[in-house]
């Protein structure tokens, strides 16, 4: 059995990068995706004992792709084999978000949602209902704010439920 393999999947713009370099000490190899000039960095994670690969890939809204960025990333995440397939959103714009995190259910991936940039929403005076978000999704929320390290504890420990402790 290889290494376990964390990918980063989401939209653009949603901390996807940012959350990459919490989880990997932003020790990254950077390389084209075969065929393309779509950059795909890799590193790796440590949570205690347990390590694991950790793939950012390119911001995508679908898991049918119209960029060359969709299609990278939708490729990543069928052909890698992911232990868990953390999807980062914005949590100010939950409702644009959840179309694709119900495809990539559907798609019957390992999924955690992982509600970014709870600081923003914070300052906008508005509030997500996380507990009612995983009855309904029934799949792993965790509220961060990638930029600030809040929620990795958190998200550290739901990650290990899928890539397990050595
Ligand atoms: N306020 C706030 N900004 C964030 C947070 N996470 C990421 N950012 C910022 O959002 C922008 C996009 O982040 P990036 O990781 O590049 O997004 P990516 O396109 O999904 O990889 C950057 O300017 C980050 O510093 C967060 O939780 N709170
Ligand atoms: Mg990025």
């Amino acid at each position: 059995m290889g290494k376990a393999k964390v990918l980063l999947v989401g939209n653009p713009n949603v901390g996807k990068s940012v959350m990459f370099n919490n989880l990997t000490g932003a020790y990254a190899t950077v390389s084209n995706y075969p065929g393309t000039t779509v950059e795909v960095a890799r590193g790796t994670g440590r949570i205690g004992a347990a390590e694991f690969e950790v793939i950012d890939t390119p911001g995508m809204y679908s898991l049918m792709p119209i960029s060359e960025e969709e299609r990278v990333a939708r490729d990543i995440i069928l052909e890698e084999s992911p232990t868990v397939v953390l999807q980062i959103a914005d949590a100010k714009n939950l409702e644009r978000m959840l179309g694709l995190t119900v495809q990539l259910i559907e798609a019957g991936l390992p999924l955690i949602l992982v509600l970014n940039m709870m600081d923003e929403l914070k300052a906008l005076g508005k509030q997500v209902n996380i507990d009612l978000l995983k009855e309904r999704l029934q799949i792993p929320v965790v509220p961060a704010v990638a930029t600030g390290g809040e929620g990795m504890d958190l998200l550290r420990q739901r990650i290990l439920d899928y890539v397990g402790n050595p």
